[in-house]
């Protein structure tokens, strides 16, 4: 199991209680599927993903980063027992929507960079190492039930 020190915890939501959620969940899936287009393939049913433009005001696209940007906030909660946490998410994922966990990673690099970029002043570089370890334990118990 992955330990977190009690500076980490305290690293991590001194720094999520003041993430704009909707904002920072739109943003980043927008990026991810502006970035990484191969990654539009699972958001066919979402409309106008044709341009930059049209992804950042797709409002499917944002209702939906704020959904995944919020869960990722349920998780930061439960960090101690994610795996279990995110179980039933995770064969989502892998059964029902085959998601390639790679993809996980992708948004969690995505997601550091837009709270550096938008809490600049905040995150400091043990924010940002913490944060790190956050995405990379998020990704990795979202891969968990994957066969
Ligand atoms: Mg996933 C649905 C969370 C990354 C593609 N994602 C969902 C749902 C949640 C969620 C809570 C709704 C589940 C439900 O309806 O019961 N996703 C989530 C997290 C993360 C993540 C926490 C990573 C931090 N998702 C992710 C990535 C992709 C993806 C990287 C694809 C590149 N998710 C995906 C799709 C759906 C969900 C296609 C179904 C969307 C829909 O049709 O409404």
């Amino acid at each position: 199991m992955v330990h977190w020190t009690a500076e980490e915890k305290q690293l991590i939501t001194s720094l999520w209680a003041k993430v704009d959620v909707a904002t920072c969940g739109a943003e980043a899936l927008a990026r991810l599927l502006i970035v990484y287009p191969w990654t539009q393939r699972f958001f066919a049913s979402f409309g106008n993903l044709s341009s930059p433009t049209a992804i950042l005001g797709n409002p499917r696209v944002r209702a939906h980063g704020k959904k995944v940007l919020t869960s990722f906030g349920e998780a930061i909660k439960n960090l101690d027992t994610i795996k279990k946490y995110f179980a039933q998410l995770s064969k989502l994922h892998c059964e029902k929507l085959h998601v390639d966990p790679e993809n996980f990673r992708l948004l969690g690099d995505i997601l550091i960079v837009v709270l550096a970029a938008n809490y600049s002043k905040d995150f400091s570089p043990a924010c940002q190492a913490a944060w790190q370890k956050v995405v990379r334990v998020v990704a990795h118990a979202l891969a968990h039930e994957y066969h």
